[in-house]
């Protein structure tokens, strides 16, 4: 008895504080900086920046009523890209909903992302699914679905796959903090823990579960401490510093490729916005902890950095937003002239080759189509 160790929260205390690169005056922290090259750091930038914006134009869309639903990344942004830039273009990502950036990063057109959300013959789910629940297998990002959490143990069962046949690539996996609380989580880190999988678990911690704040999901100091009991390491980052999350990442991976296993990453960062447009925050949270959460944004502190480094100047700033803003305007312009999916491509994809049965459901449904279609006129 004398010699047991009763592990106590104030342990826990060495996850809390989370890495961080960037300093609010744009500098960075000299032994951590991962000294990325000029083009690489404004690419990311323009990313950041080019997500934004198609969110906030999105989500006026859906206020228009030209689009059915949606969901923003604002105030996100720098956990999504700073992750994403640490792999290589063979890595597959496994995303929740708020994760715009990926396929941005990954060079899909903007045109595919909005098609999605018009759900129309451009889109690659052809209409079949909610806007945002892309599937972009083109760019290695698997397709998203609603049930929180489901994606890890997939991702995970993905990565170990990939293991057995030596593929050498690496998993990264997203989910918010809600999903810590489902059991999807657990089971995915026990088998990764013990099976030793290539994967990343990449936690945007928002600090809600749409109005259900971090302190009910978990009684821990920190989502990175419960790597500790699945037996791999877990790390706290700054969410809104990209370079913190960049360099957490990139070790992740680096280890991961070379068959030391997963890691457990928690950005801690804020969901400015609402959960979706079916939301309201105003109704379980202070205009007040969001102001001082919004001070504290990503895309304008790695902004100070570029100018700290004379990567960047005001003037560019408004070339960029200009080149974004006459981007999403023209794409949702041409966008919004594309047909709707074909009606007989709802029998696709069911199988590789349609079967008898489906290929008489198909020319019954559009022999019925066509006489409705007479009736009417
Ligand atoms: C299994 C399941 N339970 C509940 C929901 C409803 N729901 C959708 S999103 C969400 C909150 C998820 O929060 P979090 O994981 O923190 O991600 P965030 O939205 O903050 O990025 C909930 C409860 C769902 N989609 N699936």
């Amino acid at each position: 008895m004398d010699d047991a160790i009763f592990i106590s929260p104030e342990v826990q205390e060495a996850a809390e504080v989370p890495l961080t690169v960037l300093r609010e005056d744009g500098r960075s922290d000299p032994d951590l900086d991962p000294d990325l090259p000029k083009e690489f750091l404004l690419r990311m930038y323009r990313t950041m920046v080019l997500n934004r914006e198609l969110d906030d134009r999105l989500f006026k869309l859906q206020r228009q009523g030209r689009i059915g639903f949606y969901l923003t990344c604002t105030g996100e942004e720098a956990a999504v890209i700073g992750s994403v830039a640490a792999l290589n273009d063979e890595d597959w990502l496994f995303p929740s909903y708020r994760e715009t950036g990926l396929p941005l990063w990954r060079g899909v057109p903007v045109r595919k992302f909005v098609a999605q959300q018009y759900g129309n013959a451009e889109d690659n789910v052809k209409g079949r699914q909610m806007p945002v629940h892309t599937s972009f297998r083109e760019a290695r990002i698997m397709s998203i679905s609603s049930p929180v959490g489901t994606q890890i143990p997939q991702a995970v069962g993905f990565a170990w796959a990939a293991k057995i046949v030596g593929d050498p690539i690496v998993v990264l996996v997203y989910f918010g903090d809600g999903a810590t609380s489902e059991g999807d989580f657990h089971t995915a880190c026990n088998f990764a823990g013990v099976f030793k999988v290539p994967v990343v678990l990449f936690c945007r911690n928002n600090q809600y579960a749409i109005s259900v704040p971090l302190k009910r999901q978990t009684a821990a100091r920190s989502i990175a401490v419960k790597a500790v009991a699945y037996g791999f390491e877990g790390v706290r980052v700054d969410g809104n510093d990209v370079l913190a999350v960049y360099v957490a990442t990139k070790r992740a991976v680096e280890k991961a490729r070379s068959g030391g296993g997963p890691t457990l990453i928690e950005a801690l960062t804020y969901r400015i916005g609402a959960h979706s447009t079916s939301d309201d925050p105003r109704r379980y949270r202070s205009e007040e902890e969001v102001q001082q959460w919004y001070a504290k944004d990503p895309i304008e502190r790695f902004r100070r950095y570029l100018e700290w480094r004379g990567y960047w100047s005001e003037l560019q700033q408004e070339s960029l937003l200009e080149e974004v803003r006459d981007l999403i305007n023209r794409t949702i312009e041409e966008v919004e002239k594309v047909p709707p999916p074909p009606v007989e491509s709802l029998f696709d994809d069911v199988y590789a080759r349609m079967p008898r049965h489906l290929q008489e459901q198909k020319e019954a449904y559009l022999a019925y189509l066509k006489e409705a279609d007479r009736w009417r006129s």
